[in-house]
């Protein structure tokens, strides 16, 4: 079975069948930036086995989660925004605005954030 889901935006960008602005990328996961920023560094980590949302993690896929934050580390020192600050976002489900159905987290960063600062 594949880890792709053949309906899904970001499992086509993992692919390579629509183009993206790669950010990193390995094994697990993979990182590109925004097509609609809300700030001046905006980045989106996905993990490459399709998960659709934050309701589908479980004991079997777990580990890509805390290792999305360790790369998301990794990211953070590469664009130099480590000391400045950033934010990480994960939007699930309707009510939150989660828009495309492939586990993701947003890195914001590059100016001041207030409460409205939100993808
Ligand atoms: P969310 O609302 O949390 O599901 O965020 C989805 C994000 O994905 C949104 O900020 C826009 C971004 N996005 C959607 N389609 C594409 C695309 O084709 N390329 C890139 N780079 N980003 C996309």
């Amino acid at each position: 079975m594949s880890a792709f889901d053949d309906n899904c935006i970001f499992c086509k960008i993992i692919k390579g069948d629509i183009p993206s602005t790669k950010v990193y990328e390995d094994d697990l996961c993979y990182a590109f930036r925004d097509i609609n920023p809300q700030a001046p560094t905006h980045i989106l980590v996905v993990p490459k086995t399709h998960i659709s949302s934050c309701n589908d993690v479980n004991e079997s896929n777990e580990a890509v989660v805390g290792h999305i934050y360790s790369a998301i580390a990794r990211i953070a020192e590469q664009e130099g925004i480590s000391k400045t600050g950033y934010r990480i976002i994960t939007n699930c489900g309707k009510d939150a605005g989660q828009t495309v159905f492939h586990l993701h987290f947003h890195i914001l960063a590059g100016k001041p954030m207030g409460e409205g600062m939100l993808p």
